[in-house]
């Protein structure tokens, strides 16, 4: 059980959602960081009170300092500071909801000062799994998932037999917003188009990588180091409701789900007080309300990112890593109007083809295939 959290990226939009379990479960709130925006953390901070907050953007930090001076709230910033934060003496357990492969070294640094994980940033396994999960053996620290599906299979092995009884875990994904679209159909979407989201309300990168179903790939990586399973044990079914948050199958041909409303909060709070449970301020599903729930194989070929990432885990080492890497620049170029939707998969997999990396690794070997494989989708 959680008592005295940190939360990094407390601005975006399971920040928030976090912020609103701490408001209805009572957890004191130790640290809050995020990348620059200042107003909103000083809004958090002044309600919750926290010994530290953190801004990555050093020009944000140094402004925010000035607005909280009337407190005695400790205002750090760069990565030092989210790192100094993330090793607080005083917590227990550090949320990270930071975006991307930035929110690595706050995890690394979370796991040797020994704190619980929650982690909602996939990015950390994606791009330094093996890494990761040495570090936490090592520290002996636990590193809880939040993302929903993870959380949903994490909620299903509870009460798993002792024996290597597990046979697949079933990753349920909603399809986004072009579920059903053909490649010809895709190629001239909008970034608005890729935005509108049918189930989930998220930050812009993640909308737009569910969009892509690079998503999907992604938390196929994330399940493979969470779950110890082989990538081919692995399978995704679009789940158009996002009802149904994953399933495990066991050797019996039993399958377990577990469902709910699509609400961030439940898979959140869970991380939190695993192994308890407690009232949720969410709304309660409702099955005769939803009625019925559809399943489908995902469109492999018009949405290639799964496939890339299948490719990237078995291929090994620091793959995953750069297509990891690849994505969030053709991600962010795609945002800024720079190139067509479908050029998102072309890219990451064009990086994925030439890129040669290395299969053991250290933290800056990670920072390094980051550098070259954007650099590769930008094309400089
Ligand atoms: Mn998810």
């Amino acid at each position: 059980m959680t008592e005295n959290l940190v939360l990094l990226g407390s601005t975006g939009s399971i920040g928030e959602q976090s912020l609103d379990v701490c408001r209805k479960c009572g957890y004191k709130v130790k640290a809050l960081t995020a990348n620059s925006n200042v107003e909103k953390i000083e809004r958090q901070a002044r309600e919750f009170k926290p010994e530290a907050v953190a801004l990555a953007d050093e020009k944000s930090a140094a402004e925010l300092k000035v607005k909280l001076a009337d407190t005695d709230i400790r205002v750090l910033s760069g990565v030092e500071g989210v790192c100094e934060c993330a090793s607080l003496d005083s917590a227990d357990t550090v949320l990270n909801s930071v975006v991307g492969m930035a929110g690595l070294l706050p995890t690394l640094t979370a796991i040797r000062a020994k704190k619980k994980i929650a982690l909602a940033n996939k990015e950390t396994l994606v791009a330094g799994g093996q890494l990761v999960l040495s570090e936490a053996e090592k520290y002996g620290a636990d590193i809880l998932p939040v993302d929903s599906e993870h959380s949903a299979i994490f909620q299903c092995l509870q009460g798993k037999p002792s024996n290597k009884a597990l046979k697949k875990i079933i990753l349920t994904a909603s399809g986004g917003p072009f579920f059903g679209r053909t490649r010809e159909e895709l190629a001239s979407v909008t970034v608005g188009d890729a935005l509108k989201h049918p189930n989930w309300s998220m930050g812009a990168k993640i909308t737009i990588d569910s969009a892509t179903m690079m998503n999907k790939g992604l938390e196929l990586i994330e399940a493979v180091w969470l779950f110890g399973v082989k990538p081919e044990d692995i399978e995704i079914v679009v789940h158009r409701e996002s009802i149904l948050h994953s399933a495990v199958e066991y050797d019996d041909n039993s399958v377990i789900a577990q469902l709910g409303v699509p609400d961030m909060r439940i898979p959140i709070q869970y991380a939190l007080t695993y192994p308890e449970r407690y009232p949720s301020p969410t709304r309660e599903l409702d099955l005769t309300e939803i009625s019925s729930m559809s399943f489908f194989k995902p469109d492999y070929e018009t949405f290639s990112c799964i496939n890339i990432c299948k490719d990237a885990i078995n291929k090994g080492g620091l793959y995953p890593a750069a297509v990891n890497s690849a994505n969030e620049q053709a991600n962010l170029m795609f945002r800024e109007g720079k190139i067509g939707f479908l050029e998102i998969a072309e890219r990451v997999q064009r990086v994925l083809d030439e890129i040669r990396v290395k299969q053991d690794y250290c933290f800056e070997d990670v920072l390094e295939t980051d550098k070259l494989a954007r650099r590769m989708v930008r094309g400089d």
